[in-house]
């Protein structure tokens, strides 16, 4: 045991039938940063992604590939842990469904299951669609143009006969109920929580957990006719990766998880299924789930068959990595829908991170190089003017914290930009630059002042934009060990007569290429 409290934040194990796109690092991202928040803030922090590898969906993808379903899984699984390095995600561990301790997991759990009398063996004869690796009850079933039957999601159907265990789901929607009731911060926004709310109280059936039609899943423990159903077998990753079925070490540390961040289409397994399972385990149920909105690309549903999937890769070659970390957390409410386009993220980064931000820590930088003799000012006293801003940025911190801990990512940046547009206002109005003639020791003052708002700042991006706070916090001479969030007071103010290295810009702008979509042509403020 650390002595610091634990926290434990997961993404959903993603399908490795694609390779990653946006969508995928846009989760994670959220997760990612809200880990090295928790990181700088002194938690015992635990950061869990991971790939879906077992299911119908992926012995498909395996097949149109012509490749054995491990050697399939074992090259794309690949994708998502170069994307992971790409996107300097901080995640301590990444799962694969088909390691040996998730099976071990599994069974494990499933064996729980059918000592507590929640499995039976039934059949199943229904709908179900391969791309949501999803049963449907007739009633669900949408009319698709051709006028085929298709799942509410839009992904066609298949009839599906064939003998099947059930888990006893409809025992547990009194228990579910009861848990969205007595923890109303369960299930988050307050939209997902009155759609998963409707659902549960609409009626829970028995749900089909094995299926016997192919082989590529979790063998089901004393019935070697059968394979686990894909979403049991996934859901299961998040206690497997704290140690599960052993429940000393990292489980009785880290269980229940803080938060399962999820993509709003998946919020019905990890807000129902996932806490029934659980329950029904005897096990607890995570403290919260997160399912944030989805992106479109140019006002477009992204879609492979549309052709308009958005590569991170590609995004990090073109605008930089920090940049489009900045632009998905910054761009859109968390929580809601968001659209993707090159002009809103040219906008972004040339009016917020070099306009705003760069240019405030270059003017200031250059300004203590040229007229400081490249040391950090001997400030004399404060005036209030100078105080508040301080304070401002000190400030920042139990507000910041306030709305990470709900998961309010835009707003997180919007307040921080609250004291990057003070300082901005406070430049112009103490006018440094004509102190230099007429009062030497103010403008010290002055730039010390600002140096001082610019290290706080620089602590309190360092989740969002790692790298490029990490060189604001360098060209202010801050010592690694200094750079936690104990540091954001005045405790830790910055040392007068420190020698500073010489100022490098951080926040490069967006120069439109010769010929480059005329949309984005008068990008920039
Ligand atoms: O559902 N915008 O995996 P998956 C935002 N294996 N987020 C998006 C997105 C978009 N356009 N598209 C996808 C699975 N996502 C299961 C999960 S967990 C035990 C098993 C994100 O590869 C979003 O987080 O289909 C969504 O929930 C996830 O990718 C689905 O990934």
């Amino acid at each position: 045991m650390t002595g610091r409290t634990p926290f434990y934040i997961t993404t959903p194990i993603y399908y490795v039938n694609d390779r990653p796109h946006i969508g995928h690092a846009y989760t994670t991202l959220a997760c990612d940063v809200l880990a090295r928040f928790k990181r700088l803030d002194g938690y015992d922090v635990k950061f869990l992604t991971g790939t879906d590898e077992h299911g119908q969906k992926v012995e498909k993808s395996a097949a149109v590939a012509g490749l054995p379903p491990q050697v399939f899984t074992d090259q794309v699984s690949q994708n998502f842990r170069d994307l992971a390095r790409a996107m300097n995600f901080s995640n301590d561990d990444f799962i694969r469904t088909t390691e040996s301790r998730h099976t071990r997991s599994c069974q494990a759990l499933w064996q729980e299951l059918v000592q507590r009398d929640q499995i039976y063996l039934g059949g199943y004869k229904g709908w179900y669609a391969v791309r949501d690796e999803a049963f449907y009850a007739e009633s669900e079933l949408v009319i698709g143009q051709g006028g085929q039957r298709l799942a509410p999601t839009g992904a066609p159907v298949e009839w599906v006969e064939e003998p099947s265990y059930f888990f006893r789901l409809s025992a547990w929607q009194e228990p579910l109920l009861r848990l969205y009731e007595t923890r109303p911060d369960f299930i988050a926004p307050d939209s997902r929580r009155n759609e998963v709310m409707s659902f549960v109280k609409s009626g829970l059936q028995d749900l089909s957990v094995s299926r016997t039609t192919f082989k590529w899943g979790v063998p089901v423990p004393g019935d070697s006719e059968h394979i686990m159903y894909v979403w049991l077998d996934a859901l299961t990753n998040y206690i497997t990766a704290v140690g599960y079925p052993d429940q000393s070490g990292a489980y009785a540390s880290h269980w229940p998880a803080d938060l399962h961040m999820v993509g709003k289409d998946i919020v019905r397994f990890h807000a129902v299924f996932w806490p029934a399972f659980l329950m029904a385990a005897g096990l607890e149920p995570p403290k919260r789930v997160y399912a944030h909105g989805w992106w479109t690309n140019e006002g477009e549903k992204i879609s492979k068959s549309v052709g308009n999937v958005i590569d991170p890769l590609a995004l990090i070659a073109r605008y930089g990595l920090d940049p489009v970390r900045y632009f998905l957390m910054r761009e859109v409410p968390f929580g809601n829908d968001g659209d993707y386009s090159h002009r809103a993220m040219v906008n972004r980064v040339n009016g917020e991170l070099a306009n705003d931000l760069g240019n405030l820590a270059q003017r200031v930088l250059s300004m203590i190089d040229k007229n400081c003799a490249g040391r950090l000012p001997q400030p004399g006293s404060f005036l209030d003017d100078d105080r508040a801003l301080m304070q401002a940025a000190y400030d920042l911190l139990p507000r910041i914290r306030w709305l990470m801990d709900r998961q309010v990512f835009h707003e997180a940046l919007e307040t921080i930009w609250s004291v990057v547009r003070a300082a901005n206002g406070y430049v112009d109005r103490q006018a440094p630059w004509a102190l230099k003639k007429n009062d030497p020791p103010r403008m010290e003052t002055v730039l010390y002042v600002l140096a001082e708002t610019i290290r706080v700042l620089g602590l309190l991006m360092q989740p969002f934009v790692p790298d490029s706070a990490s060189k604001m916090l360098d060209q202010l001479a801050i010592a690694a060990t200094a750079r936690d969030f104990t540091c954001v007071s005045s405790d830790y103010a910055l040392r007068p007569d420190q020698p500073l290295p010489k100022p490098q810009g951080i926040f490069p702008r967006y120069v439109e290429a010769v010929g480059e979509g005329d949309e984005g042509a008068q990008g920039g403020r």
